[in-house]
């Protein structure tokens, strides 16, 4: 209960901070996007994972908030990269249900693109399979609005979800990220391969980019190369960073 009392004057004190995940493309080796990953740092609660107060503030509504501060701050932090020449990458930004049971998301989205000056393909919204099973039908309009828009949708966990493979068909996604319990067991655990080279190979059949989440070892990485994964992203490539560190890490790779 503290949590959230203390939650509700986080955007007003400045207490949120976005962190950037670097991801590589296997077959060009450059840096192809990064993620956005909320961080809480509390004057009274110390720093707060986002699993803790990500449910918080869904069950008090404030993630509509939050999601819109995410949102602009992304995309400014993007904008500001490109014009500091860092061009060509993807910005992904995780949405909640509630964000997008909002009827008006796609408007929120367009008004923030519109705002940045960010062009709607460098955005791609990462959505969980609960998300889009939890409302399937307004999933459907809402999701065409937002590839009308030219924003690109990837869902996220892949696999760990109630998973239907009807949705790869029905909705206009482009990008599957494999969930990390599946890359943690590569390339000894033959469940875990059989797992991911089957969801690769399907992903490419769908004409889907497939990225491997939570890739820590070389090991890992000499598989999923082998497997023709598209891209990765996990310690073994760099730990979610600063907007100032993230930049520098690109810019060092290229
Ligand atoms: O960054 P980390 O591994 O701590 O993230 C933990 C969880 O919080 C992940 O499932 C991630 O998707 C989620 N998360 C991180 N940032 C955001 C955000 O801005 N919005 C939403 N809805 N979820 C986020
Ligand atoms: O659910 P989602 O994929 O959005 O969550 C991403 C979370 O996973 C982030 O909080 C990030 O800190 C964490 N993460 C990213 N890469 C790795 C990794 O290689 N290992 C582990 N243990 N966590 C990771
Ligand atoms: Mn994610
Ligand atoms: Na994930």
């Amino acid at each position: 209960a503290r949590l959230s009392a203390g939650l509700r004057k986080v955007l007003d004190r400045g207490e949120l901070r976005l962190v950037f995940q670097p991801r590589l493309s296997l077959a060009r080796s450059r840096i192809s996007g990064v993620e956005a990953l909320l961080r809480w740092y509390s004057d009274e609660h110390g720093e707060v994972a986002p699993d803790d107060f990500i449910p918080l503030a869904e069950e008090s509504g404030l993630i509509l908030e939050i999601g819109e501060w995410v949102l602009r701050e992304a995309c400014l932090t993007l904008r500001r990269w490109q014009q500091h020449g860092a061009g060509d990458l993807t910005l992904s930004v995780n949405v909640s249900m509630l964000q997008l049971l909002r009827g008006n998301f796609p408007e929120v989205v367009r008004r923030v693109l519109e705002d940045t000056g960010l062009q709607p393909s460098v955005l791609e919204l990462e959505l969980t399979e609960s998300v889009l099973m939890a409302n399937a039908a307004q999933s459907a309009t809402t999701l065409q609005a937002f590839r009308t828009l030219g924003v690109s949708l990837a869902i996220d966990d892949f696999g760990t979800g109630y998973s239907s493979l009807a949705y790869l068909k029905r909705l206009p996604i482009n990008t599957i990220k494999i969930d990390k319990a599946f890359i943690d067991g590569l390339p000894g655990d033959p469940e875990d391969v059989a797992i991911t080279s089957t969801v690769i190979s399907m992903g490419h059949s769908l004409g889907l980019r497939v990225v491997a989440e939570g890739v820590e070892t070389e090991a890992q990485l000499g598989f999923l190369a082998q497997q023709r994964c598209d891209e990765v992203q996990g310690f073994w490539l760099s730990p979610p960073l600063d907007a100032h560190s993230a930049l520098g890490f690109i810019r060092n790779w290229d």
